[in-house]
């Protein structure tokens, strides 16, 4: 049976529950509500030390990281398959680079952009940093990103 402890709004737990999607794996949810500090809990910190979700339960295998669960869970549950097939090495490591744009750039600007979203909407701004420049930063890796795709596919 798994287990999922998360909390929805994180990002990172999203991805690995998208790859349970995919799989069609039922599971059960196990809210750690982070603005109680349930992530800092001794019970919770046995699971993962680093005190952080997404955090996954598969029987007797306790996995922390949603990097390392998405591939977990694409090596213990196959099919359909979320990367591409092994042998297809330099695809792999073209779909794990767009994973890790995704946690390192995209998800961090993503923070400023949200609370500037708040604020459009009235709501209190949580933090006064500026979203712009983290922003731009990861639409221009983005477009190098895409760049150095179409060299990829074209050779
Ligand atoms: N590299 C980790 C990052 C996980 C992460 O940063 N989770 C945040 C919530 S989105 C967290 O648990 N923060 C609580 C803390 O650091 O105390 C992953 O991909 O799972």
């Amino acid at each position: 049976m798994i287990k999922l402890y998360d909390f929805l709004s994180c990002p990172f737990g999203q991805k690995v529950r998208i790859v349970l999607a995919e799989k069609a794996l039922t599971y059960d949810l196990v809210n750690v509500d982070l603005s109680q500090h349930e992530n800092r809990k001794p019970d919770f910190l046995r699971l993962n030390p680093f005190g952080r979700v997404p955090v996954l339960v598969d029987d007797d295998t306790t996995i922390y990281d949603s990097t390392i669960i998405n591939e977990y869970l694409d090596d213990e549950y196959p099919e359909p398959p979320v990367l591409p097939p092994v042998g297809s090495s330099a695809m792999r490591s073209r779909a794990r680079s767009f994973e890790d744009f995704a946690d390192t750039s995209f998800t961090p600007a993503g923070g400023p952009a949200d609370r500037r979203g708040l604020q459009a909407r009235g709501r209190p701004r949580p933090e006064s940093r500026p979203a712009a420049p983290s922003v731009g930063r990861a639409r221009a890796r983005l477009s190098e990103s895409r760049t150095a795709g179409q060299q990829f596919s074209g050779g």
